[in-house]
């Protein structure tokens, strides 16, 4: 039997475990990625474990993400990771040089190497043929220093994509359809791979905008094979050296398979608040708009910029929208200078922004009240803007800015002819603001400022756990909901008894004090709890406010890793109709719970009493042995200190 693109990297790194799906397995970590919203909680993890250098062929430090200075706060974090990237042999990509995905896929990105990041969109570098997966913080520290990188054996999926994409549709529509076929939670446990006739005709930033918007299916990631199209791109950018080819095996075995022929799709729209609320554009025609967005780590690249100048070329942005644009890299926004572009975009009245995450974390530009923003980000999650009233819709560059335009969602049909653009023979390549760490770091001094608090540890699980049900959740509950971000409280990632006051408050305001007050308890969830960001502050908030336990129909990949690696159990209903009989406030023990962590790891449910039902409730905790051996030393850090040597 044949091996698909992502079991040749694997089996590649494989250090432990079968490659039988469902099964722990772990492998060796080439490449990891930080920003800087995760990036302070990495590196103090990082300087925990205390290793005096990374060990991995590439560590980068982005800075993209917390770039308002609007006080001392985000520029303390930056010298913060400045210097600790010197002294432990990472480089540094100053603020400015552009969003992490985009700029690890210029520079850094390798095909048939792997690639930790902790953030949720590291796989955009399966856009060439690399491995790369999204993380907590503490994983991505542990990488570093040299240990594996664990995941449960994920299932294959292919995404048969045939024939020449339609008029006006675009790479963006390739992923909407996806998520529409298969919604937020259809990746979970799975990776995807692209393969068809139509691969020719993708381009690699047309296929990165694909696998970064992955991480909204829930996937492990998604990766395209490496082919012609890979090699024109590196030596484009000056990296021929990095090309290896790589494919499937024609015998290679798929536990699914979804077709989508290109010729037949229409521009689409992702209807607030889900990236799987999916309709032709021509549903929501005629729709007024606000604000339009264009950049973040989906759509930022020269391909994505080139065709929206060409749009707006001549044109005025319609009075009552305020447009944005924030190019994905230095390089993309020298180049749309270079070639005129970029006058063409200031011409027609767009606000230009830094080539920063910028929107589409809320880090400004928060729509006005109950604004239409049209955006073509990734992320359309509830108040993720900014603005909890407005109502934010995912298109593609060109939708975007056709309505910016018009003033409303207008079908390009309506606009006219597509614009097709030149990509360049050559990138502009100048990585003058990537800092490389000097060989002997023994003068660099890590300067950490008032913002930089300890982080919360866990204890060694005890025989019994036991609280009250704080808050009852509905599905698809976002990283976004349990710790939310924004340019007020992204400052804040360092300081964790500060954010600790805004957990959950877009589903239930009064929770942090409800937390308070009964001393922690256990959160009920429903399915594909934790979905969205790697942000591991979505679980050490919780932990800092006493939560032990969450109890959720089903859990989202890095979050229920994450809540592991801080020694919150993770439990899924054996029934599912339990979530019906339980309430907030109930009263929940779990009794011998050492015990029934260590038999979870064979399959055995957990039984939780609910004492005020006077009922049993049986729950799983999917786990490894590994796992459980880390919930019981109550987290990663106290796991990996236990066992220092082994792994690192
Ligand atoms: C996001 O898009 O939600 C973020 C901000 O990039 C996060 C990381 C974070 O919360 O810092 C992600 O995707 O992992
Ligand atoms: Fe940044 Fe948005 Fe991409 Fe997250 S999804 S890395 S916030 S651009």
């Amino acid at each position: 039997m044949g091996y698909t693109v992502s079991q040749k990297i694997l089996k590649e790194h494989l250090i432990s475990g079968e490659m039988i799906p469902g099964n722990e397995i772990s492998f060796r970590i080439d490449q990891t990625l930080t920003q800087d919203s995760t990036g302070t909680m990495a590196y103090l993890q990082f300087e925990a474990i205390g290793v005096p250098r990374v060990k991995t062929k590439l560590s980068v430090a982005y800075i993209d993400h917390n770039m308002l200075q609007s006080g001392f706060e985000n520029a303390d974090d930056h010298k913060y990771i400045q210097t600790v990237a010197a002294k432990y042999g990472i480089r540094f990509s100053r603020p400015g040089n552009g969003v992490c995905h985009q700029v690890h896929i210029e520079r850094f990105g390798v095909p048939g190497q792997t690639l930790l990041g902790s953030d949720s969109h590291t796989p955009t570098c399966g856009g060439i043929g690399m491995l790369a997966i999204g993380a907590g913080g503490l994983d991505v520290a542990v990488a570093m220093g040299g240990g594996p990188y664990y995941i449960s054996m994920p299932r294959m999926s292919k995404v048969e994509l045939t024939g020449r994409l339609a008029r006006w549709a675009t790479a963006k529509d390739i992923i909407l359809e996806v998520l529409r076929i298969m919604t937020v939670k259809g990746g979970v446990g799975k990776i995807i791979e692209y393969s068809g006739d139509a691969l020719v005709h993708l381009s690699v930033p047309e296929r990165a905008t694909i696998t970064n918007m992955g991480a909204e299916l829930g996937a492990t990631t998604s990766i395209f094979p490496s082919d012609e199209v890979t090699k024109r791109f590196l030596e484009a950018q000056g990296r021929a050296d990095a090309f290896v080819p790589l494919e499937a095996d024609p015998d290679a075995v798929y536990d699914e398979v979804i077709s989508i022929d290109l010729s037949k799709l229409k521009p689409m729209v992702a209807k607030p608040h889900m990236p799987d609320n999916v309709v032709p554009v021509t549903e929501v025609a005629g729709l007024k708009v606000d604000q339009v967005c264009i950049g973040s780590c989906t759509n930022s690249s020269l391909h994505d910029m080139l065709k929206v100048a060409a749009i707006l070329k001549g044109q005025t942005v319609h009075p009552d929208v305020s447009l944005v644009i924030s190019p994905g890299s230095k390089q993309v926004l020298n180049m749309m200078a270079e070639v005129g572009a970029l006058a063409d975009m200031i011409a027609a009245g767009a606000r230009i922004l830094e080539c920063a995450c910028g929107p589409c974390i809320g880090m400004g530009q928060s729509p006005k009240t109950d604004a239409i923003s049209l955006r073509t980000n990734n992320r359309n999650f509830y108040a993720r803007s900014g603005t909890a009233s407005a109502q934010v819709y995912l298109v593609s560059p060109e939708v975007a800015a056709i309505a910016a335009i018009r003033g409303e969602v207008t079908n390009p049909e309506d606009f006219g002819t597509p614009p097709t653009v030149q990509m360049p023979e050559r990138f502009q390549v100048n990585d003058n603001l990537v800092v490389v760490p000097p060989e002997d770091p023994s003068s660099i001094e890590v300067v950490r400022g008032p913002n930089i608090q300890p982080f919360p540890t866990n204890t060694e699980l005890p025989d019994m756990i036991e609280g009250k049900i704080l808050v009852k959740l509905e599905d698809n509950i976002t990283t976004d909901h349990i710790m939310p971000s924004n340019s007020k409280l992204l400052p804040f990632r360092s300081n964790i008894p500060y954010l600790a006051d805004y957990c959950l408050t877009p589903s239930d305001p009064h929770f942090p004090e409800k937390a308070k007050k009964c001393g922690g308890g256990f959160i009920v969830g429903g399915a594909n709890y934790g979905q969205g960001s790697s942000r591991e502050h979505a679980a050490l908030v919780p932990l800092y406010l006493g939560v032990k336990g969450v109890l959720a129909i089903s859990f989202a990949r890095i979050h229920m890793a994450n809540l592991i690696n801080n020694g919150i159990l993770p439990l899924s209903f054996e029934n599912p109709s339990d979530y019906d009989r339980i309430s907030i406030l109930d009263d929940l023990v779990v009794q011998d719970v050492r015990r029934q962590v260590a038999q979870a790891a064979v399959g055995e449910p957990i039984r939780i009493t609910d004492r005020t039902l006077g009922i049993e409730i049986k729950a799983q905790c999917r786990i490894s042995r590994r796992q459980a051996d880390i919930l019981l030393a109550g987290g990663l850090l106290n796991y990996t200190r236990q066992n220092a040597g082994d792994d690192i």
